[in-house]
């Protein structure tokens, strides 16, 4: 299986692209990502360094930007691939609310210049890899299920829900095989720091204030991202071409919930925990129907939220050179930024 992985180091693309190395024997990947603050080579180090140019040459990297149509030509001029996984993306909210522009470039147009490129090469699959975010915000009862209609609530979804729907007109138009996948909120090895866990778990070990937006109550549904690329691998080998297939762990905390099991395993008082201004247009609860998914592929997740946070928060006490490394200059401005003037 050849494949082309895009935004592979990042958090979800990295363990995806070792989760591959790992279960499927002689698979060959090409990793094309540009190295935004949040791709980082060092997350597949070892994959590297088994599978590279000086190992069995069945992983190369690609420094490169989805939404260069002349740069990813020349990718697909230089290899023929059986499959397309597309995880590149810009993926903060709170910094799509803070400047929209780069999602639009990235997660709309780069994913149709892909979707053109794969089209043009004939490529067998494409895998586009979406979220819960795309329906909005749930009430206290119910869950998302891959019919619930799309109203995204801010910039970052918006433009993932774009496209989605770029991804539906490619099927619809072109006859392209192509599926989508939508995933609740992931956690585990290799998470940027701007995200809620792996920030908590920060911020608490150096015994700093918590920041919670609002009234800590919102709900997501945690999955851990071992479980989501086994989702996604699924969804690549035995989904049903023009599909989307919804992802979740079974597991909705409120955020509060989540700060407060991270300050116990550390052993740190609740009184870190500091209430602050809410994100504006912050959806209130996700939650994943995903009976589809496990009907057609056979998904169930494996990691239940004890055995997840508490794998998680091993990870990251072990690798605490690896969270020091990935928090640089361009990381402190925005961290300065927004939170500078939320408290
Ligand atoms: P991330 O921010 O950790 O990583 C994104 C990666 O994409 C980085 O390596 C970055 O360098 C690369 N990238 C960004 N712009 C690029 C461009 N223009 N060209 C090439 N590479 C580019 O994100 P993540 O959390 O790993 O999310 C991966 C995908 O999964 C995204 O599409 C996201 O929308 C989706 N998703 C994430 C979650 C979650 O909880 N993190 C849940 C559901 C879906
Ligand atoms: O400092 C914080 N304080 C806080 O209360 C941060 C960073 C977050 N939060 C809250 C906001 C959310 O209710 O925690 C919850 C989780 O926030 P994020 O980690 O930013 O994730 P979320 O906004 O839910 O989006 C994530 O899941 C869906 C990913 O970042 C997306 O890429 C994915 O599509």
């Amino acid at each position: 299986m050849r494949l082309l992985v895009t935004g592979g180091c990042g958090f979800i693309g990295a363990n995806y692209i070792h989760y591959l190395f790992e279960t499927e024997p002689g698979c060959e990947v090409v990793n094309l990502d540009k190295l935004t603050y949040a791709g980082n080579p060092l997350n597949l180090r070892s994959v590297e360094e088994r599978h590279g140019a000086s190992g069995d040459g069945r992983y190369r990297f690609v420094r490169a930007d989805i939404a260069d149509a002349r740069a990813v030509a020349d990718v697909f001029a230089e290899h023929r691939f059986d499959a397309v996984v597309n995880f590149a993306a810009e993926s903060h909210v709170d910094r799509s609310i803070d400047d929209p522009s780069p999602f639009v470039t990235t997660n709309v147009l780069g994913a149709q210049v892909l979707l053109d490129a794969a089209r043009k090469a004939s490529v067998g699959r494409f895998v586009h890899i979406s979220t819960d975010e795309v329906y909005g915000s749930l009430g206290p009862e119910g869950k998302f299920t891959e019919t619930t209609p799309l109203a995204p609530n801010s910039p970052y979804s918006a433009s993932k829900a774009a496209a989605d729907l770029m991804v539906r007109a490619y099927v619809q138009t072109y006859g392209m095989d192509a599926v989508i996948t939508r995933c609740s909120n992931n956690y585990g090895p290799y998470q940027f720091p701007e995200k809620l866990i792996p920030l908590m778990f920060d911020r608490a070990s150096a015994g700093e204030p918590l920041p919670v937006y609002g009234d800590g109550g919102n709900v997501r549904d945690w999955i851990y991202v071992r479980d989501h690329c086994r989702g996604v691998h699924l969804a690549l080998t035995r989904g049903a071409a023009g599909t989307v297939y919804n992802f979740g762990g079974n597991a909705e905390k409120t955020n509060l919930a989540v700060v407060r099991t991270i300050l116990a395993a550390l052993g740190k008082p609740e009184s870190l925990i500091t209430l602050v201004a809410d994100r504006p247009g912050h959806d209130r609860r996700y939650a994943m129907d995903f009976s589809l998914a496990a009907r057609e592929l056979g998904f169930a997740p494996e990691f239940d939220f004890a055995r997840g946070i508490g794998a998680t928060i091993e990870w990251y006490a072990a690798n605490r050179a690896w969270l020091d490394a990935v928090k640089s200059g361009e990381y402190l401005k925005f961290m300065e930024q927004w939170y500078g003037g939320r408290a």
